[in-house]
């Protein structure tokens, strides 16, 4: 999956100068009522980041298929990321998805048909859940930024 690792390597590389900007431009706005603060989605990035990675190494030895769904509100919620420091944030999630584009450009083609459960009726494809991966970072970001 080089193509796809190569996407990732380049949304962080679009996204970096930015989301260093961030704070500087607004920092610590309150998000509306039942919305996520910057950090909150960063954090919400870096959960998704870690599930996946979990989703993306297993299924290559197929044990991906029973992976429990994540509860994302919760993990938000659990891990108190407005408490934390925006440029720590920011470098980890950089730091998790430039391990996991080197994770992704090894998956080998023949893995790419393995089975993951991510919490729908049906499980999905390896394929799927990477390129699935992507969809969600680059539909954060744009709300982000
Ligand atoms: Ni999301």
């Amino acid at each position: 999956m080089k193509e796809a690792a190569q996407a990732l390597r380049a949304i962080m590389a679009t996204a970096e100068p930015q989301l260093r900007q961030l704070e500087a431009d607004k920092p610590a706005v309150p998000p509306p009522p039942g919305e996520w603060s910057a950090r909150e989605i960063l954090g919400h990035l870096i959960d998704s980041a870690a599930n996946n990675h979990q989703r993306m190494v297993r299924a290559q030895y197929n044990e991906a298929a029973n992976f429990p769904p994540y509860r994302q509100v919760d993990w938000v919620r659990l891990q108190h990321y407005n408490q934390r420091s925006w440029p720590e944030l920011v470098d980890f999630w950089l730091a998790y998805n430039h391990h996991l584009a080197a994770a992704i450009e090894t998956i080998p083609p023949e893995a790419l048909a393995a089975r993951c459960n991510i919490g729908q009726d049906e499980p999905v494809t390896l394929e799927f859940v990477v390129n699935d991966y992507l969809r969600h970072v680059r539909h954060h970001l744009n709300d982000l930024l």
